[in-house]
């Protein structure tokens, strides 16, 4: 039986030739190129079985350079990003067709997802074979992430990333290839060019022939030219582009010709938009029967000897689909294990406390900044970035990361490019590196700038479930939000209504000193992501204030009520807990009503009990928050109070936010648009007189 697993090469210095290469190599190289290639053209028929892969890209015509990617791989040290063509890719670095196919037919044993994510989408997270996302190329970034870690930890691995020539157009691509280079990172990004994306070709979609040739500005950054098609050039190639990471310490490009023999996927005919000419051609360039003619021809195999081996790859691959058909599906009632992974559990704080520690009186940006400090003297594998957020004496434009950088040094504490998607795509990427390291991120200067975050914010969240709980990045998203400032656009807006819509995601928004402390440590001490939001209005205000002592911890999803009440609950949480405490007392003193109001602190999870307890007692709610009314977060509130507690209810839930308008930038349009005390009062005095 031949050995299938790829056998470490390593060798950076080792140059390959059809001749010069050892009998043994070749034969393993026409093993794996016949095993998938057989593979490839078996998938089609599962579809047409109706047994599933239901997504299929074939890769013949890019046999050679995915031969290479796979040899070149090192398990379990270096980082591997396949994307959804890489069939030959994953095979070589080792996968099994078995492994290939329970992925392809989604069974629960599929090692990328369990099912969960979209058939020749290949992984093995135990080898750092990594489940990527449907978005094409955006784990360009988790590459480029990763290879920070393996920077910083003094590792010789590489990062690769490998993906279609046309996604090279998306903005990330630019971001991640920008990045690598500026921080001078261990990654080989592989254009795997075919000349098409789906039916569009290659002209319409970039400025050069070559995608490579657009980023040939960059200073650290070296560009390789492969023939994708040939597996000798194709490995050498690879090896040069690891030789050139290890001795000049910068990202390598590898472009690699090659021809795409079928159609882009099973959902697509070429021949709508491919002549009969250049079809037939593409038989004509077929690698795979170039290499058999090429070891043939050098006498190094007879054609009998190379069908032997094709037989030998026919049998594996039938034994692995007997196997695989008798693989259990997953089980619907799983849909639910993996959303979010368990946070961390304070063992000091188990109930979270109300508001009787002592500690130092602080304000809210000082429990940030403090907090900050102590959760990296606490865990050495933290680190935080974000934009203009350290530079000397400069700790960010609010001044919450003041001193870190001073005392924790420039590499765990960095200034980030203006570059959102960076930011965020690069946390998930490097928390890849091990479990141990925890990352914060100033998500954006002002949380209104977070929007171009948004598709790695949309990939964190999934992580974790289409991993089958396999990886989930450990990362603490902080961000400046919210109005009162005089901001206008994009300095003024609270963002959680949109982002609650995502499964995967915590979310917290904390609106005084203690709460603040305990919440940010409690995220930084959990596996998965949170984000955390800061009312930036209040980082000053003395109406933040409160005792936070030196090690206080909130658990998630306890509500805190700010104030005891019997006739009405205000449910609210952020920069409006301020101004439902003041309405309420106010109602007490005009009315003499007696108003409770909640403070959430953590939206997801939710406490539903408190909730529902405070509207058991008083029959009357009133839901506030900054967000705008209409798609905010309120509107969750008073459905599942509707449908939990109706009978309780003496008048109908009513909400209290900013109206569907952007936040203006003149202080008049600003009070018209956002909650404030008054309109709180009146919206509560209405519901008491209901
Ligand atoms: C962000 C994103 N936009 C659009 C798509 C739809 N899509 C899937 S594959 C593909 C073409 C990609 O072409 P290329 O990068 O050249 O890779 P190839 O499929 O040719 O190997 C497109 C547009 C996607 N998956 N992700």
């Amino acid at each position: 039986m031949i050995n299938r697993n790829p056998f470490v090469l390593n060798k950076e210095d080792k140059i390959y030739s059809i001749k010069g290469t050892e009998r043994d190599t070749l034969k393993q190289w026409y093993y794996l190129m016949t095993l998938g290639r057989q593979l490839d053209n078996k998938a089609p028929n599962y579809l047409k079985q109706a047994l599933g892969w239901s997504y299929h890209a074939p890769y013949a015509g890019h046999d050679g350079i995915q031969l290479a990617i796979g040899q070149i791989f090192e398990r379990g040290k270096d980082h591997l990003f396949p994307y959804y063509r890489d069939m030959l890719t994953v095979i070589s670095a080792g996968l099994t067709p078995e492994e290939i196919i329970l992925n392809g037919l989604s069974k629960a044993t599929d090692l990328a997802s369990g099912g969960r994510h979209m058939s020749n989408h290949f992984a093995k997270p135990a080898w750092n074979i990594h489940n990527v996302s449907s978005a094409t190329g955006n784990h360009t970034l988790h590459a480029v992430g990763v290879a920070r870690a393996m920077k910083y930890y003094g590792s010789d691995a590489v990062a690769i990333s490998s993906q279609g020539e046309s996604s090279t157009s998306e903005g990330y691509v630019y971001e991640a290839i920008n990045g690598a280079s500026t921080e001078r990172l261990p990654v080989i990004f592989v254009f795997q060019d075919n000349g098409f994306g789906i039916s569009v070709p290659k002209e319409e979609q970039t400025a050069n022939p070559r995608a490579a040739d657009n980023f040939h500005g960059f200073k650290n950054l070296r560009i390789i030219y492969a023939n994708g098609k040939d597996p000798i050039n194709s490995m050498n190639a690879m090896l040069k582009a690891r030789r050139i990471i290890k001795e000049e310490e910068v990202p390598v490009i590898v472009h690699a010709n090659c021809i795409r023999m079928g159609s882009h996927s099973n959902s697509d005919r070429h021949e709508l938009y491919r002549d009969d000419a250049e079809l037939s051609e593409m038989d004509l360039l077929d690698p795979l029967l170039k290499f058999r003619e090429r070891l043939t021809y050098a006498g190094i195999f007879t054609d009998e000897e190379l069908t032997e081996i094709d037989g030998q790859a026919k049998k594996e691959i039938s034994a692995a689909h007997k196997k695989v058909l008798k693989a259990p599906d997953p089980d619907p009632k799983t849909i639910f294990d993996f959303v979010v992974p368990k946070p961390f559990v304070s063992e000091k704080y188990p109930k979270g406390l109300q508001g009787n520690e002592k500690g130092k009186t602080m304000r809210l940006i000082e429990a940030l900044n403090t907090t900050l400090k102590a959760e990296f003297r606490h865990n050495p594998d933290t680190f935080i970035w974000g934009q203009d957020m350290a530079n000397k004496d400069k700790g960010g434009i609010f001044n919450v990361s003041k001193g870190l950088q001073q005392e924790f040094g420039i590499k765990r504490v960095f200034n980030a490019p203006i570059a959102e998607d960076y930011i965020m795509g690069t946390a998930n990427g490097m928390s890849r590196y091990d479990k141990k390291i925890r990352i914060v991120v100033e998500g954006a200067e002002f949380a209104d700038y977070f929007w171009p975050a948004m598709e790695q914010f949309v990939e964190t969240t999934h992580d974790y479930w289409r991993s089958n709980g396999a990886f989930s990045p450990n990362v603490t998203i902080r961000l400046a939000s919210g109005g009162y400032i005089g901001g206008g656009l994009y300095h003024s807006q609270t963002i959680e209504g949109a982002m609650a819509t995502f499964p995967g995601i915590r979310i917290v928004y904390p609106s005084y000193a203690d709460d603040t402390a305990g919440l940010l440590r409690t995220s930084m001490r959990s596996e998965g992501p949170t984000l955390f939001l800061e009312p930036k209005a209040l980082y000053n205000d003395p109406a933040s204030e409160a005792e936070v002592p030196d090690d206080f911890e909130v658990p998630f999803g306890i509500a805190r009520v700010r104030r005891e009440g019997t006739d009405l609950s205000i449910i609210t949480y952020g920069n409006t807990t301020h101004m439902c405490v003041k309405a309420a007392e106010q109602l007490e003193k005009d009315h003499n009503k007696s108003v409770e109001v909640i403070d959430l602190r953590s939206l997801i999870p939710l406490d539903k009990e408190a909730v529902l307890a405070s509207v058991k007692k008083t029959n009357r709610v009133l839901i506030v928050h900054e967000d705008k009314v209409f798609g905010g977060f309120g509107g969750e509130l008073a459905a599942m109070i509707t449908e939990e507690a109706f009978e309780y209810l003496d008048a109908p839930v009513r909400r209290v936010g900013s109206t569907f308008t952007p936040v203006g930038f003149n202080r008049i349009l600003e009070k018209a648009i956002l909650p404030n005390d008054e309109k709180i009062y009146h919206a509560a005095k209405k519901l008491l007189d209901f």
